[in-house]
């Protein structure tokens, strides 16, 4: 028998406590009208820990890899839910308890975890018949994309030599291609980084490997059609403090925001390096475009460390109150002689979380979906303080214009990553459904809710009702039915 689970922030209310249910719900509950046009999964997963953590606490990104599958057809959805079955999970099962200690530092692993230090938890996208669940640490684990069944690691038939695998890969809308990286590709600590480039039957097709000036988060990447963006977050890691017991990322508030530009198709000795202002966070990507030898990429951006449990040095974190983000689209002129660049905000409120349309990856677009977090907006303070990832607004943003049209779910909602759903496949850009997990924190439970993309602020068009709470999730993908 396991023991409680610590009353701590992220194991507890509403968003944290961990669910661990695996389950299979036929044909569940919606209020509203779900068009039968909508055929397809939408694929997400959470960080969801089968034991208490070994050491006492923990942070929200070191949670077994709990995978959901919503299945959309004829009016109709299911749902099914499995762990990712990785060695970790399986040894932990083995004896009974949590093998596994400091996120990202095996030197404070048990002896009897598992070599393989991976939960599999951050973001699932299908490639050539199978679902991958990926973390930034490790190879992607597979799985089938019906029953949910971990196969295994997934080294893509051993081309894959890096010892990582981004959880943000992209699919290139008109090639199929899959578009991925790995950074401490040669392991803890050390600044290489790859760029990989798969056929939509798994051949690798093109890679790039090089090095950066150090070793640093590197989270998501921005794709274009001739060109890949890596965002070094100012997050960097140290292989001795590691070696001490402590984190492996520690924030550096004098280092700059860093990104290397290579052309798609082209080689080491292509990459180039730019320098944005220091003690900022570059987020998820939106989307990206390349025109006239100018790159451009569009994400939030933070003044300052959101991840309060990768601290600087001298153990300082902002107060989440003085964190403001915006979304800002930074400009990579490769035709100018000047490194140091500056973004520019497209929006004024904060948001993350940021999807586009999925077909106009790379391409010159117009509209985003985010989450958005606007604090004038009423909060149940019968809910407790404002947890981490706290989004109340789901919204649709032009970003030539940037208007906004939102949907606030009331004073207890908060929502998690949103997909795009295409009304038809030669819909206009952004002319579809939105959907998105609603955790509702008063009633203990979660919602799945579809909106038409043509008004946000009107609500969802159907909300489909989980029959058990959903804990806090990262990303997830929309795979269409090929029926
Ligand atoms: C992130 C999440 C992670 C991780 C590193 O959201 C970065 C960013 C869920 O795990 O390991
Ligand atoms: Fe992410």
């Amino acid at each position: 028998m396991t023991h409680p689970f610590p009353q701590t922030p992220e194991f507890s209310g509403a968003l944290y406590a961990p669910s661990r249910v695996e389950a299979e719900v036929f044909d569940l509950e919606v209020e509203g009208t779900l068009p039968a046009s909508i055929r397809g999964a939408f694929y997400q997963v959470a960080p969801d820990p089968q034991y208490p953590p070994m050491l006492g606490n923990d942070i929200f990104f070191n949670g077994d890899g709990m995978v959901s599958a919503f299945n959309f057809a004829d009016g109709k959805v299911s749902i099914r839910r499995r762990y990712v079955k990785t060695d970790r999970l399986m040894a932990q099962r083995g004896e009974g308890r949590s093998l596994n200690g400091v996120y990202r530092n095996v030197f404070t692993n048990d002896p009897l975890a598992a070599k393989n230090n991976t939960t599999a938890n951050t973001s699932v996208v299908a490639h050539n018949g199978v679902l991958l669940a990926l973390k930034e640490d490790a190879l992607p684990w597979a799985m089938d994309l019906e029953t949910l069944e971990t196969l295994g690691e997934w080294s893509f038939d051993g081309q894959i030599e890096s010892a990582t695998f981004t959880a943000h890969p992209k699919l290139d809308p008109v090639t199929g291609n899959l578009l991925a990286f790995s950074y401490e590709a040669k392991g803890d600590g050390t600044p290489d980084l790859a760029y990989f480039e798969l056929s939509p039957d798994g051949k690798l097709l093109h890679q790039i490997w090089f090095q950066a000036p150090y070793a640093a988060m590197v989270h998501d990447f921005a794709v274009t059609e001739h060109y890949v963006v890596f965002p070094l977050i100012p997050l960097t890691v140290d292989v001795e403090r590691m070696k001490n017991g402590g984190q492996h990322f520690q924030w550096q508030p004098d280092l700059p925001q860093l990104f290397a530009v290579v052309p798609r198709n082209g080689h080491a000795e292509d990459v180039r390096w730019f320098k944005g202002p220091k003690d900022g966070f570059q987020g998820h990507t939106l989307n990206a475009f390349d025109e006239d030898d100018k790159v451009y990429v569009d994400m939030p951006v933070t003044g300052g460390n959101i991840f309060y449990f990768f601290p600087q040095a001298d153990g300082y974190v902002p107060p989440p109150e003085t964190l403001a983000a915006s979304l800002m689209r930074w400009t990579f002129d490769l035709t100018s002689t000047q490194d140091d660049i500056q973004p520019q905000p497209l929006t004024d409120y904060p948001c993350e979380f940021p999807r586009c349309d999925d077909r106009y990856i790379g391409r010159k677009y117009e509209h985003g979906f985010v989450l958005a977090f606007d604090p004038e907006r009423p909060y149940n303070p019968a809910n407790g303080p404002i947890p981490f990832q706290f989004f109340n607004l789901l919204a649709r943003v032009n970003l030539n214009t940037g208007a906004t049209d939102a949907w606030f779910p009331g004073d207890s909602g908060c929502f998690q990553e949103p997909i795009f759903i295409p009304r038809a496949p030669d819909a206009q850009e952004a002319d579809g459904y939105v959907v998105a997990l609603l955790n509702l924190i008063a009633e203990g439970r979660s919602e799945l809710v579809v909106l038409d993309s043509r008004d946000m602020a009107s609500g969802p068009i159907a909300r489909i009702k989980v029959p058990f709470r959903l804990r806090m999730s990262l990303h997830g993908c929309w795979v269409p039915s090929k029926k």
